[in-house]
C-alpha cells in the first residue's frame, strides 16, 4: 500500500535510536488531583470606552453574543452565522481561459511584471468576497445605575456563561447570559436582591436597513445583509426578543420593551434568516425565529442554563490540561494577568488561554452549520477587516488545527460541509478558468462560496487553496480510523486530485518537473511556477488520494496515474543560506521577515518534513523559521509555536508563546492578545487563538511521524503538570502526567484498536510493552511520506541535536486502556 512513489519516498527508517539515557528517576509521585475550576476569565471592570475587545464572547456554534457588561447600559452586540452581504453569485472571469498559455509562458520565460498584469486583467472580477456582518445590537438602559460599587463580570469556560454583578445603593444586581447549545436562542436572566427592583428597558440599534414592531409580545427587528460590490444583499432576518419570567411589569411597544418594578426577568432572544445553502435564501426567517422562541420561552432560566452547560460540556469536559499554578493566579483579573505575563510567566493563564481557544471553536462551529470564519461568529461591523470571511491560505485551516488533537472532532464538521459545497462551485471555476477537470478554490470563499481568484494577482492567483483544505479530511481520517467518512470524502479528494492531473504543466526548465503555473508564494514574492508549499500540498493530494482509493478498493488505473504524477513533482530543495526554498530558485532572502511561512508547510501542518527520514529538510526548515524571526502578526506566531513544537524545540515554542501573551491596549497597540483573551492580527483575528491551542497540545503529543511521541516539545518551565483527552492520530485519547519534564505516567484508551508505538525521552514500562522494531504497521500513524532533499553546493549544513528517544509498541484493543510508567534503563 504504502510502496508508492519508488525512490521519490523514503521509507521510514525505524527504531534503533534508542541511545543514552539522560538519568534515571523512578519515582512515583503524588500527583495532586487539579481542578478546572479557575477555568474563568474575570474583570472587576466593565467594558470602558466602548472597547469591543473587552466585551466578553458568548455563541452556541450560529448565534453569537459580545456581553458589555455595563450597568447603566447593557449591551449585547449580536451575530447570527448567515448574515453576509450579497446573495448566491459567481466570481468566474470566462477571460481567464483564453489567456492562460500566454501568461504561463511567460512566467516560464520569466517576465513576471507582464504576468501579474495580464492575470489581473484576466483573472479577476470586480467583487473581493462578501462580508460577513453584525445583526447589531440589543441595548438595555438602566436609569441610576451609573454610579456601582462592587462590580465583577466573569465568562466561565466550564459552563459557557456570562455573568455580572454589582451594586447600587445597597441593592445587588445580577446578570447572567449563555447562547444556548440546547435551545438554540440567547437567553438572559436579570435579577436585584431587592424586590421589585429592577426597571429598564430593552430596544435595538442595528446599522442595516431595519424596521422595528410589535408582534404578539415580542420586539422583533427586521434586517438584512447589505449590498455589496454590485451583488444584491438577498439575507433578510429577524431577530424577536421576548421578556418573559417577569415578576413585575413588561410593556411592549413598537421600539421598546419596558420592564418596571420586577426582581427577575429572563430575555429570550432568537434569531432567524432565509439562508438556506450557497444556492438559494429560500427559508422564512420570521417563522424560523418565532419557532425556535415558542419552545425556550417555556423554560424557566434555571432548567435552559443547565441544559445548555451540560450539553456544552459535553465538548468542552473532554480534554483537561494542567500546566502547573501559581496561587496568585486566581486572584488578580484576566486582563491583569496578561499585562504582567512577562513578570509572572503564570502557567495558569497559558492554561486558560488553550482552553479559551476550545472554548472558541466550540461556540463558533457546530455540525450543521457555517465553519468559523476570520472572526469566528463574532463582528461589530458590516465592514469588517478582511470582510470577517474565509482566507484559506493559512486562516481558515489554521482555525481547525485544534480539533482533532483537543478532541473536538465534531466542530470539524462545518468545515467537512464547505469543502463539499466548494467541490461543487469549484468544478465551474476548474473549467472556465483553466479548462481542467476536477475543483479548484483559491485564497479566498465566502458564505457563498466563490473559487475564483479574488483581490490581485499578487494575493489570489493561488490555485491550491481547495488542495490545502481538503488535507482536514485525510487528517479526519487518521485521527478517528472512520471508513465511512472516507469513503464520503474520497470524491473530494479525488476530484482536487483530478485537478491537478489535468492542469499541471512540465516546466521547460526542469524537464519532468510538473507544477502549478501560474501561482504565488501565498501573498509573498512573484507570480511564478512550482512553488515549493504547492509542490508539497500537490504531492500531499496525489499520494493521500492514493492510500485512500487503495485502503476503499477503488479505481485501480486511475491511482497509477496518480502514482506517477506524484513521482514528477519536485523535490523539496536546500538553497545558499541553508535555507528549505520557498520557491524553485534559491531567492530566499534571510533577512525577510514575512509573516506567511508557506514552505514550511511539509513541516506542520503536513508531515513531509522529519528528523528521523528528512534531517536535511528539518535542519534547513529550521534555518527557514529562524530567518523569519519570532515575532509577528497573531496568526503567524500561532504557527511558528506549532512550528517549534515541530521541530522538537519546547522553550523556543514557549518563547513565541510569550510574544503572544502580550496585551494590547491604549499602552500598547502591538501586543497580541486583547483584554477578553481575542487574539491580534491586529486587528482581532480568531486564528490567533486557534493556533495558540493547537500549539500548546503539539507541544505535548504528537503523533504525525510514525509514533504517539509523548511530551515532544515541553519547555523547561511547565516541568510538571498533566493532560487528559488529548488525542492522536490512530484513535488514542491519552491521559498523562509528568514531572520534572519527564512523562510518569500514561494511560491510553485505544479507541479502534491496532498498534500504538510510543516514542518518549525518557523510558517507559508497563504490561504488553515491548521494543519496538520494524515500521509501525499503523497505517493511521505511518504516512510518512518525505521527500528527497536538492541540496545546493552552497549550503553547509551541521547535523541537528536530537534528544535520545526510546520507542515501544504496544497492540491493542478497541475500547482497552493501557496503562504505562516511567521506567527505568535496562
Ligand atoms: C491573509 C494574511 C493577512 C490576514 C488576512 C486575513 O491575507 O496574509 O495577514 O490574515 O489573510
Amino acid at each position: 500500500m504504502m510502496q508508492l512513489i519508488m525512490e521519490y519516498i523514503i521509507k521510514k527508517v525505524t527504531c534503533k535510536r534508542i541511545l543514552q539515557l539522560l538519568f534515571l528517576h523512578i519515582l512515583v509521585f503524588p500527583f495532586k488531583a487539579y481542578s478546572q475550576d479557575d477555568l474563568k476569565l474575570w474583570y472587576n471592570k466593565p467594558v470602558i470606552d466602548n472597547v469591543w475587545e473587552q466585551a466578553l464572547p458568548i455563541g452556541n456554534g450560529r448565534l453569537g453574543a459580545m456581553v458589555y457588561g455595563i450597568p447603566q447600559r447593557e449591551q449585547l452586540q449580536l451575530n447570527e452565522e448567515t448574515i453576509w452581504g450579497g446573495g448566491p453569485y459567481r466570481n468566474d472571469n470566462n477571460k481567464a481561459l483564453e489567456v492562460l498559455p500566454l501568461v504561463q509562458k511567460m512566467v516560464f520565460d520569466g517576465q513576471t511584471q507582464e504576468a501579474d498584469k495580464l492575470i489581473n486583467q484576466s483573472f479577476f472580477t470586480q467583487t473581493h468576497g462578501m462580508p460577513f456582518q453584525t445583526a447589531g445590537s440589543l441595548i438595555l438602559n438602566f436609569p441610576g445605575h451609573n454610579q456601582y460599587e462592587n462590580y465583577y463580570r466573569e465568562l466561565d469556560l466550564n459552563k459557557a456563561v456570562v455573568k455580572t454583578t454589582y451594586t447600587v445603593n445597597g441593592v445587588k444586581y445580577t446578570r447572567e447570559v449563555f447562547s444556548s447549545f440546547t435551545d438554540d436562542v440567547i437567553i438572559m436572566q436579570l435579577t436585584s436582591s431587592e424586590k421589585g427592583g429592577l426597571n429598564f428597558d430593552i430596544g435595538y440599534v442595528n446599522p442595516s436597513q431595519h424596521t422595528v414592531s410589535k408582534k404578539d409580545n415580542s420586539l422583533v427587528l427586521e434586517g438584512r445583509g447589505s449590498d455589496h460590490e454590485g451583488i444584491e444583499g438577498k439575507i433578510r432576518y429577524q431577530i424577536h426578543t421576548l421578556v418573559s419570567h417577569a415578576d413585575g411589569h413588561v410593556a411592549v411597544s413598537d421600539h421598546k420593551i419596558n420592564i418596571t418594578e420586577a426582581s427577575s426577568a429572563t430575555i429570550y432572544i432568537s434569531i432567524g434568516t432565509n439562508f438556506t445553502n450557497y444556492k438559494s435564501v429560500d427559508a422564512n426567517p420570521a417563522e424560523r425565529a418565532a419557532s425556535k422562541l415558542a419552545v425556550a420561552k417555556k423554560k424557566n432560566f434555571k432548567s435552559a442554563l443547565q441544559q445548555h452547560s451540560a450539553t456544552y460540556y459535553k465538548q468542552f469536559g473532554r480534554f483537561k490540561l494542567n500546566l502547573g499554578s501559581q496561587d496568585i493566579s486566581k486572584e488578580e483579573p484576566t486582563d491583569v494577568r496578561i499585562r504582567n505575563f512577562k513578570e509572572t510567566q503564570d502557567p495558569a493563564l497559558v492554561t486558560l488561554l488553550t482552553q479559551f481557544g476550545r472554548y472558541l471553536l466550540i461556540s463558533s462551529s457546530q455540525p450543521g452549520g457555517q465553519p468559523s470564519n476570520l472572526q469566528g461568529i463574532w463582528c461589530n461591523s458590516m465592514h469588517p477587516a478582511w470582510d470577517s470571511k474565509y482566507t484559506i491560505n493559512i486562516n481558515t485551516e489554521m482555525n481547525y488545527w485544534p480539533a482533532e488533537v483537543t478532541n473536538l472532532s465534531d466542530t470539524h464538521e462545518p468545515l467537512f460541509q464547505m469543502l463539499k459545497d466548494l467541490s461543487e462551485s469549484g468544478r465551474e471555476t476548474a473549467k472556465t478558468l483553466y479548462g481542467a477537470d476536477g475543483w479548484v478554490a483559491h485564497h479566498n470563499t465566502d458564505i457563498w462560496r466563490v473559487t475564483s481568484p479574488i483581490d490581485f494577482a499578487a494575493a489570489g492567483m493561488w490555485p491550491t487553496g481547495g488542495a490545502w483544505l481538503s488535507q482536514h479530511l485525510w487528517e479526519h481520517y487518521l485521527f478517528t480510523g472512520d471508513r465511512k467518512f472516507l469513503a464520503e470524502a474520497y470524491p473530494i479528494l479525488k476530484g482536487s486530485a483530478d485537478f491537478f492531473l489535468s492542469f499541471l504543466i512540465e516546466h521547460p526548465k526542469y524537464k519532468g518537473w510538473m507544477v502549478v503555473s501560474p501561482s504565488i508564494s501565498p501573498e509573498h514574492g512573484p507570480i511564478t511556477a512550482g512553488v515549493t508549499m504547492d509542490n508539497q500540498l500537490v504531492f500531499d493530494v496525489l499520494t493521500r488520494t492514493v492510500v485512500a482509493g487503495e485502503m476503499l478498493g477503488k479505481d485501480t488505473n486511475y491511482i497509477a496515474r496518480l502514482k506517477s504524477m506524484a513521482k514528477r513533482i519536485p523535490p523539496m530543495q536546500i538553497g545558499k543560506y541553508t535555507q528549505l526554498q520557498e520557491w524553485l530558485e534559491d531567492i530566499d532572502d534571510p533577512k525577510n521577515e514575512h509573516r506567511h511561512v508557506s514552505h514550511l508547510y511539509g513541516l506542520y501542518p503536513g508531515n513531509q518534513i522529519s528528523p528521523y527520514t528528512t534531517p536535511e529538510l528539518f535542519e534547513a526548515s529550521r534555518n527557514s523559521l529562524i530567518y523569519r524571526g519570532d515575532f509577528a502578526t497573531g496568526w503567524s506566531i500561532g504557527w511558528k509555536i506549532n512550528l517549534w513544537a515541530r521541530l522538537l524545540e519546547g522553550n523556543r515554542a514557549y518563547k513565541i508563546i510569550n510574544n503572544m501573551l502580550t496585551l494590547v491596549d491604549k499602552e500598547n497597540r502591538d501586543g497580541r492578545t486583547y483584554p477578553n483573551m481575542f487574539t491580534a492580527h491586529p486587528p482581532f483575528q480568531i486564528d490567533g487563538n486557534f493556533g495558540l491551542t493547537a500549539g500548546v497540545a503539539e507541544m505535548l503529543v504528537q503523533s504525525h511521524d510514525s509514533a504517539l511521541h509523548l511530551l515532544p516539545a515541553l519547555p523547561d518551565v511547565w516541568d510538571t503538570g498533566s493532560v487528559s483527552g488529548i488525542v492522536a492520530r490512530g484513535g488514542f485519547e491519552i491521559d498523562m502526567k509528568w514531572q520534572e519534564g519527564a512523562v510518569q505516567e500514561v494511560k491510553v484508551l485505544s479507541k479502534i484498536g491496532g498498534n500504538l508505538r510510543l516514542r518518549s525521552y525518557v523510558p517507559l514500562k508497563g504490561k504488553g510493552l515491548r521494543k519496538a522494531e520494524e515500521d509501525n504497521p499503523n497505517i493511521l500513524m505511518n504516512t510518512i511520506t518525505g521527500a528527497k532533499a536538492i541540496i545546493s553546493d552552497k549550503a553547509t549544513l551541521k547535523g541537528n541535536n536530537l534528544k535520545a528517544v526510546y520507542e515501544y509498541d504496544v497492540p491493542t484493543v478497541a475500547g482497552k486502556t493501557y496503562t504505562f510508567f516511567r521506567g527505568s534503563r535496562d
